[in-house]
């Protein structure tokens, strides 16, 4: 028998406020692999037991594609002819590849300079309009909500709540792979969205009674930007992982929420941790995530070392987006010169041995 797998519009659907009927558009986005992670608890040094939910296998790359489809769903079917959303990347590609499959015209506002090369190429690829900004992404965002008001365009940034209804598939999608919900949930915070989904699908899977448990949610942001440990929003975000360079996060007060409700927390990592989880992960699982996926891994890192979560627990955490979205900062991890020889047997086989002792 043939099952062709629909993406997450279809699977989902009673569980989302479509319109009855409503034409999915969708690239087969969802179903992303939960894969046990064999090296990093010994490395971690703590007996736990840790899945990562590898976001970067949908259609574009990145866990936004789960907001897109329902969201450019629900627009397509309102009769909608453009999109806009303000981005830090991630999102601009996945708005630029839904609007495409539904022939709508997309505008995506980014920051110059400071979004990842693969991200913009698949925004250009994908024939989106892009609006660089001489700013950041916090200004693009409040741009977007006056333009909005002004041109008829439809936001699909995630205070587009039909955003979160999509992205928290990823939880079911947990909790169906587990048989029940993780102890702990640690993801990276940026705009605040994806966190507040995951609980949301949580607890509509517990209310339910498809699970008998809940995770603590733990964010972790970029200590360049990271507004929910200074309380308020920050004016100058930094930090290599330019998907989460956010400073004024659109779902502040449901982020909140989330981490006092589930008995989680916000903490902050360093570039410097981020770049190292983001190898550790790479050479130690075999899993190329980018920069701000990798903010999942420097937190726990963090969390184990200072006790807060303990042996046996079990830990899923989130990896936003694939590494190959971010070329540029994966070569410049190695600081070791790659090799280069004549055509021969005997300089390529010298290599081999030199490296081999
Ligand atoms: C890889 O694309 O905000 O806390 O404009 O691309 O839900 O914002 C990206 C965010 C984490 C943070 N990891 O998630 C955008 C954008 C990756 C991301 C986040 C983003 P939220």
């Amino acid at each position: 028998m043939t099952q062709i797998d629909t993406g997450l519009v279809e699977k989902y659907r009673a569980r989302l406020p479509l319109p009855q009927g409503c034409q999915a558009i969708s690239l087969c986005e969802g179903n992303t692999p939960l894969i046990p992670c064999v090296n990093l608890p010994t490395k971690l040094g703590v007996d736990i037991k840790l899945y990562a939910k590898y976001e970067g296998l949908n259609p574009t790359g990145s866990f936004k594609d789960r907001g897109m489809t329902v969201a450019v769903t629900e627009a397509h079917a309102r009769g909608a002819k453009a999109v806009i959303c303000a981005s830090t990347g991630n999102t601009s590609a996945a708005a630029a590849a839904y609007a495409a499959r539904a022939n709508m015209h997309c505008f995506v506002l980014i920051p110059e300079g400071k979004i990842a090369l693969g991200k913009l190429a698949q925004a250009r690829m994908h024939g989106a309009t892009v609006i660089q900004i001489q700013g950041n992404f916090d200004q693009g965002l409040a741009l977007v909500r006056e333009v909005a008001e002004v041109v008829p365009v439809e936001i699909v940034n995630s205070i587009n709540p039909f955003r979160l209804q999509g992205q928290k598939t990823a939880a079911f999608e947990i909790i169906e792979a587990l048989g029940r919900a993780p102890d702990y949930h640690v993801l990276p915070v940026g705009n605040a969205g994806n966190i507040s989904a995951y609980w949301m699908g949580y607890r509509e899977y517990h209310d339910d009674n498809l699970c008998s448990n809940l995770p603590r949610m733990c964010g972790y942001q970029a200590e360049g930007a990271a507004p929910f440990l200074h309380g308020e929003p920050i004016e100058n975000p930094e930090t290599v992982a330019t998907a989460i360079r956010i400073g004024a996060p659109a779902s502040w007060d449901l982020a909140e929420q989330a981490v006092e409700r589930s008995s989680g927390w916000f903490a902050s990592v360093s570039d410097e941790q981020i770049l190292q989880a983001q190898r550790w992960l790479a050479e130690s699982e075999g899993i190329f995530c980018e920069p701000a996926s990798a903010a999942s891994l420097a937190g726990l890192a963090q969390d184990c070392e200072r006790g807060n979560i303990g042996p046996g627990a079990v830990v899923v955490m989130t990896l936003t987006g694939h590494g190959l979205k971010d070329p540029d900062i994966a070569i410049a991890q190695r600081q070791e010169p790659m090799v280069t020889v004549s055509p021969t047997l005997a300089d390529v086989r010298e290599t081999i041995i030199s490296h081999l002792e």
